[in-house]
This record gives C-alpha cells, structure tokens and sequence, in this order.
C-alpha cells in the first residue's frame, strides 16, 4: 500500500531513494535555491529580494537564528534562507475568491505542501459561526469579533496567545503586553516546543538561559563538539563558521545517530575552492543512539575526573558550586551503560576523551537532538558539567552553543514571551506602565493543549506559527482546536492551523520580514536578536503583497485597543505611529537595551549582555556556576521495537514544505519514509522498499498510527530510526515531554513497525 495524498491533492507523495550524501551545499545548492525562487518570484524579483538578504539596511534573513557575520559577502544567505525568502516573496495570491471556492473541509483535506503552495494571503477573512467557509472581513469588524469574544470571557485566562518565532521584538513587545494587560500570563510559544529544555537546564546552571558564546569564538576555539544537530540542512551558514574554525586549527566532533552530508564534508558557495573539492568539517563521527547523550558526557566527565592535572582547579574553586556531589555521581559512571546506552565503543570514547584532553578550548552545539527527549534538562546540565570541569565557560573560544531555531525566538522571550515571567520583569512593566500585571504563570503548548481540549480555554490567538502541525499528538490537538470558541491567526501564507477551526475563526494577513512597512511616521524597520544574543535592525524593501495587510504591530496594536477600550494605560496609536517610541519603553523595561535606537542605529547592531560570557559572573541561586548530579538514564527499548526520532528533511521549514526532496540524505519525491538501520530492518524483516505503518506505543495504552511509510535501509545507529515532521507528530503523546521543560519528547517515540505490503 503506497501512502495516499489526502484526497483532491495532486501532490503524489512517491520516495524515490538513493542513499546518503557526503558533501553539502556546493553550485548544486546554489543552482537549486535559485530554481525555487525564479518559480516563485521571478529572475528580477528574485535577484532584488537575495540580495539584501542579512545585509547592512537589508532584512533578516527569515530562515534560521544563526548570526550574520562581520564581514558579509554579497549574497550573505544560503539555499534554505533563499527558500524561505522565495516562500515569503511568492508573486502567487490567496484571495478571497480562492476562500469562496474553497471551503474549510476542502482545506482541511489538502496536504501542508498544497496550502503553503497557494500563495500570500490577501485579505482578513472570517469564519462565521455554522459557516462552511471563509469570508472577507473589514478589520474593523475583525477585531469587534476578538473583543465580544475575549470580553464574553469568564477570565482573561480562558485565551491564550501563542508566539511562533518569526516576530520581531517590537510586536513580541506589546504582544505580551497587551496580554498582561487583559489579565493573563497564557503565552504558550514554539520555544516550548524547541529550545525550552536548553533555557531550563542553563537558567538553572549558569543563570542565564542563553548561548555564551559569539560568533568569533567559535573561530578561536580548538574543538567543537557538535551533538544532536543537523546544520547542513537547518544552519548551513553555520558551515562557514565551522570552516573557518578549522581553517584556524580547530577540530570537530559530530555526535548524532545519523551521519549527516553537512557534517562529513562542505562545500562554500561563497569561496572559489569551495565550488570545487570542499571541505572535510568532521574528524570524529560518534554515531550515537538516540538519547545516550548524557551518558557519553557523563563518562567523559569521569574520564576527565580520573586523569590527573585535567579539571581546571582554580576555576572550580573560584566559580562554581555542588562538586562534591557531581564529582561522586561522574565516578560512579559505568562502562557497561555508558555502551548500552550510547551504542558507541569503548575506542570511540577514548579517542573523543583525547582530543578533549588536548583542546584547551571547547564548545559544545546543540539543537533538537538534544532538547526533546524526557531527560533533555539533565542531558543539557551534563554538557554543562563537562565545559565546567575544565574551566570553558566565560573565555574566548569557549562555552555552550544552543543553536535557535527561528529567526527571532530567542528576542521573542527577551521581550517577554513566556508563560512563567519573572517577577522582576513583572515589576518593571507595572512601574513603566501603571498597570498590575498578573502573577500567576501561564499555560505552556501542552497546557494550552490540555486546556483546550478541557474546556478551560476557549479562545485561542496565533501570533504566526502553524500550532495544529507544529504540536504532539496531532488527533488530540485538532479535537482541542475545534472546541474553541474563537480561533484567530495573524499569517503570511495559508496551513493547516486555518482548517482546523474553533466555532468560529479568524485569519489577518501580515506583512513579511522582506516588505516595506510604512506608518504613521514614515517608514518603519523591526529589530530581531540572534542566536547569540545580537540585536540588530531589519528593514523590508518590496512592496506588500496585497494593500490589505497590516503589520504584526499594527494588528497588536488594534486589537488591544479593541480589546481593552478606553481603560487601557498603554498609548497604542502612538505605538502603532512610529514603533521608535516602542523601543524607547523596551529600552525602561527589559536590562541590556538601554539607549536603544540609538545603538541599533549601528548597521552591526550590538550584543547583549550575558554575565558568564562577560565577566565570568553566574546570576544563579547559587550565585555561583552550579554542577548538577542527576542519574544517568536513557530510553527503553523494548525487544522487535525502534525509537523514533521525528526530524526535518532538506525541503521543509518546520510545518512549511517546499519540495519532496531530501536530496542530503538521498530521497526524493516523497517524504513518508522511514529511515531504518539494515540490520535492525534484517531481524524485523523489513525489506528496503517495503511499506509499513508507524504505530506508536505509550503507557497510556492508546494505540497511535502513522499509515504507509516506505522502508528506507539508512546507516543511522542499531534500535534508532527517522522519519520526518509534522507527518509523524501523530505518534507524539501529549503527555510525553521532557521532565522540567515540558518540551514533546519528539526524539524519543517507541514504534513498531507494521508492514503494510509492498506497493
Ligand atoms: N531549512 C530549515 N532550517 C531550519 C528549520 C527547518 O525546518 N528547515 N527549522 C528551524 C528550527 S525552528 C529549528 S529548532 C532548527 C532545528 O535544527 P535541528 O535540530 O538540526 O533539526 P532536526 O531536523 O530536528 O535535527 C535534529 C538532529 O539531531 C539528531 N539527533 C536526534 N536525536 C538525537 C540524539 O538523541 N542525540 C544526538 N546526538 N543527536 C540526535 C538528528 O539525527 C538530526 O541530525 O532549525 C531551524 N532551521
Ligand atoms: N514532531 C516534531 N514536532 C515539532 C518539532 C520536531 O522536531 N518534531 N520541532 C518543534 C520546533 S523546534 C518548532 S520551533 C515548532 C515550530 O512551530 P511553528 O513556529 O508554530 O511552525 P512553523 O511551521 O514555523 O510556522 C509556519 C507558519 O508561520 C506563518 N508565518 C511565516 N512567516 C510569518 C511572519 O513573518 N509573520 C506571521 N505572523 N506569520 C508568519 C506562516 O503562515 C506559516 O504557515 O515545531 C515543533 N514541533
Ligand atoms: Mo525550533
């Protein structure tokens, strides 16, 4: 049984599979990235739109969170931000004709890569309650519809107002304001589906829940170790740096189940001899099992601990706290585990624990394959332990590198967006605006989910973002959206969250990061922080596209002027006016920003500060860098089944697909595939080609099922196997989330497999 398109789709959905690549980017992915954007933008378009990619008075790249260098080449982007841009910039339209022909069902029926295909949204349509479709709405009447709904309310914490990443700080800012004016702390945003367990485990160790390392250090430093990433696909100008890294004398360490093309070898489209031979980037390949990753740094921790003049004693003594009881947990590691659980040998480590010990200075990156398991807090903490014990925390070339995902999620939480504010925060905000900002903490994704489904919550308000797609256990959050009230979200382009609708529904187009955003004072341009806390301007060049949309400030500003009436102490038309001003109260609210525009006013924009990085100072409990000392543990796997992880392919922006190819990893035209290791698939039975349903299998005893994957026999690590999000979220159990984070546990699923026949 092939997987079936969802009906009246013409996207057919047909793997075609030929094995992993070792090299990444290179002309074919210039070639491609540009293929995409002449489809979906033209040749002069497109050449207008790249080129002022992550430039100086250009915008950010809407793509990934990794920094923009100081010196910038002329095309300062890559083939995945090129998608993105191309995705943004599409000259395609989505009308209120299309709604008129296309009812809700008849959406609901398409796969994401259709919707997303369809174009830029034009016009606010609304969803009458009994309605079958959408219709054009003024704003006006848009957001009368979101006050009678939010003002019929029991409590302000009935609505939850989600964030995905792309907004910019500006909007983020009043977005969250506007919430705690109404009343409520429900800011649920993707970060708690991301990034969630790296801000757990430092906040707590380091006390600041950041990267600590700039751009430059990476450059400077002697290894990196980079463990449960995949930045071929998901940072490729993350490629660059590590070239550079090497290029100075660095040498890196790739930890993951998969090998990864970006990894292995790279080729720089932005250098003459990277055209040609490329790059070797990784000397060590750990191919370890899904979840072992805090057992590999825990022993690594003892091995240091056992090898006399290793731990930067000065450094312990001076800055830290626990390491008594961490150094008695790491010498209690076992070698017998530590293999069971990380699937790697006793020579791998070895080798990994000599580079270690010859490296003076170390970082460590990391993305999803590290934050969405059930023990991904101390997972993360172990890491920590291990940069500790030998003083890399706080010097150059050194530190921890949690590597974002979204474009603006890490400003998106310095603004405020989090559903746990501290009380600092809180105060600040009460004193700048005379207002008392609620102190109770606020639903998370998966408490938002759960109050959903139970009635507790019923109007839901996306700030971007895709929440149906993006979330677990997709069958239970569709059932929790539809018994909303109200749901309402601001977009660019059309998905899945648009169909699956409260009673009733909302959707207000907005402007995009490339477009021209013109007030009332004029031009305006945003700001975003990257990955390593650098804040700088963007400004959109092209024209809207349609005259429709608003801004996200604009909407935010509205609405809360509908919303809350007269009695709000928030100037919101001002605001909406001239977004300077906004930043002139960032600036009295959030620490780092002072004198804001007129230090955003530098082209290079300017970093924040970070107290581990700067001055070797830990704002913990403590007031010292804490070592922690949890148990070591890793997923069961019981006997004939596989653990799962769910991840991206090459042609997808989270729930945005822009193609069926995986070309890295060899698959084309078809994204059901299940990566599987051939001798597991031997002992399994399970021919390469051969197709099988992902069933699911969680102590809730709820039987979970993911139809027609076509087996693909792939070299990732014994008991592990792969397959791509959303398509596989319905496997993901609500309740299943990493301890202290909340975060799905999206890496870690137990399946078996079901053959389903061959086609
Ligand atoms: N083109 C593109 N760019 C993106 C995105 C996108 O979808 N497309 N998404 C953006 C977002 S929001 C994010 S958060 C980032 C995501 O960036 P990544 O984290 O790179 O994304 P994933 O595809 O989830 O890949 C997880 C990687 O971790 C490995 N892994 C999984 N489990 C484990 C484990 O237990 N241990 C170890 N050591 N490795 C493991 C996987 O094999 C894979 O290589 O990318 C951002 N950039
Ligand atoms: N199983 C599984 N689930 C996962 C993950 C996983 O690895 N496995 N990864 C998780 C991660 S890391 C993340 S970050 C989340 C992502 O979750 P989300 O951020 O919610 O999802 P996206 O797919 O990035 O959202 C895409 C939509 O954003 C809208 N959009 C794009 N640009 C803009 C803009 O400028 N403004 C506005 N208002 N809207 C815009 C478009 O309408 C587009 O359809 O998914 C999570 N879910
Ligand atoms: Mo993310």
């Amino acid at each position: 049984m092939a997987s079936k398109p969802p009906k009246g789709d013409p996207v057919q959905d047909a793997p075609k599979v030929a094995g992993p690549k070792h090299t990444a980017a290179g002309l074919t992915a210039v070639g491609h990235s540009l293929r995409m954007a002449h489809q979906q933008m033209g040749v002069k378009r497109t050449a207008l739109t790249l080129l002022s990619v992550n430039q100086k008075n250009g915008f950010d790249c809407p793509g990934c969170a990794w920094p923009e260098p100081e010196h910038r080449h002329t095309a300062e982007f890559c083939e995945n931000g090129a998608k993105a841009v191309a995705e943004e910039a599409t000259l395609r339209r989505v009308t209120p004709e299309f709604f008129a022909e296309h009812p809700v069902a008849d959406l609901a029926g398409r796969s994401g890569y259709w919707l997303g295909q369809q174009g830029r949204l034009t016009h606010p349509v609304h969803l009458p309650e009994g309605g079958d479709r959408y219709e054009p709405v003024t704003w006006e009447r848009a957001f009368d519809i979101i006050a009678e709904e939010i003002n019929a309310l029991g409590s302000p914490d009935e609505a939850v107002f989600y964030t995905s990443g792309r907004t910019s700080n500006e909007a983020a800012f009043l977005y969250q304001l506007f919430a705690r004016e109404l009343g409520t702390n429900n800011l649920p945003d993707c970060s708690n589906m991301c990034h969630e367990s790296s801000g757990s485990a430092l906040s707590e160790t380091i006390g600041v829940g950041k990267g600590s390392v700039l751009l430059e250090d990476l450059h400077k430093a002697d290894l990196i170790i980079v463990a449960g990433q995949n930045p071929g696909t998901n940072h490729p100008r993350m490629l660059s740096a590590l070239e550079k890294a090497k290029g100075n004398g660095a040498r890196i360490i790739s930890v993951n189940p998969l090998p990864e093309a970006g990894l292995e070898r790279f080729k720089n489209p932005q250098t003459p001899k990277g055209l040609t031979t490329g790059a070797a980037l990784t000397d060590l390949f750990l191919r370890i099992r899904l979840g072992g990753d805090q057992a590999l740094f825990r022993i690594l921790n003892k091995l240091i601990l056992d090898t006399p003049d290793a731990v930067d004693e000065d450094f312990v003594r001076e800055h830290t706290h626990g390491y008594e009881d961490f150094a008695e947990a790491a010498r209690a590691a076992d070698w017998d585990a530590t293999l069971t659980a990380t699937g790697l040998t006793r020579e791998d480590i070895e080798t990994c624990l000599r580079m270690v010990l010859a490296s003076r200075r170390v970082i460590v990156c990391w993305a999803m394959g590290l934050t969405q398991h059930k023990h991904s807090v101390p997972m993360i903490r172990e890491i920590v332990n291990f940069l500790l014990l030998r003083g890399n925390i706080g010097r150059p070339g050194a530190g921890v590198c949690p590597v974002r995902g979204h474009s603006n999620v890490q400003g998106d939480r310095t603004m405020g967006i989090f559903e746990r504010p501290a009380g600092a925060f809180l105060d600040a905000l009460e004193k700048e605006f005379g207002f008392t900002p609620p102190r109770e903490h606020g639903y998370d994704v998966v408490r938002a989910i759960r109050a959903l489904r139970d009635g507790d919550a019923k109007v839901f308000f996306a700030m971007g973002g895709n929440f149906v797609s993006a979330s677990p256990d997709t069958e239970v959050t569709e059932a929790a959206m539809r018994r909303a009230r109200l749901t309402v979200h601001v977009s660019t382009k059309l998905n899945r969250s648009h169909a699956v609708t409260g009673a009733r529904a909302l959707i207000l187009p907005t402007l995009g990061r490339t477009e021209r955003d013109l007030q009332g004072s004029g031009e305006q341009f945003v700001t975003v922080e990257d990955s390593m806390g650098m804040v700088h301007a963007s400004r959109g060049r092209l024209e809207p596209a349609s005259a429709q949309l608003l801004s996200e400030p604009a909407i935010v500003c509205r609405l809360a002027r509908g919303v809350l009436g007269a009695g709000s102490r928030v100037p919101w038309e001002e605001f909406e006016k001239d977004y300077a001003t906004i930043r002139d109260r960032i600036a009295r609210v959030i620490p780092g920003f002072e004198d804001f525009n007129a230090r955003v006013a530098d082209p290079s924009g300017f970093a924040l500060p970070h107290a581990p990085r700067d001055e070797r100072r830990f704002p913990t409990a403590t007031g010292k860098a804490n070592f922690t000392a949890a148990p070591v543990e890793y997923p069961e796997l019981p006997k004939g089944r596989l653990l799962l992880q769910t991840l991206r392919s090459h042609d997808q922006y989270n729930t945005t697909i822009y193609g069926l190819d995986d070309r890295y990893r060899g698959i084309r035209n078809g994204r059901r595939v299940v990566l599987v290791n051939p001798e597991d698939a031997r002992e399994l039975r399970l021919a390469d080609g051969s197709y099988v349903d992902l069933v699911g299998e969680w102590k809730d005893g709820v039987e979970r099922r993911a139809p027609g994957f076509r087996v693909v026999h792939y070299p990732t690590a014994r008991g592990c196997a792969a397959a791509y999000y959303p398509e596989t979220n319905v496997l993901v159990p609500l309740d299943a989330t990493a301890d202290t984070s909340n975060t799905p546990a999206s890496k870690s699923v137990v399946v078996r497999l079901e053959q389903s026949g061959t086609d």
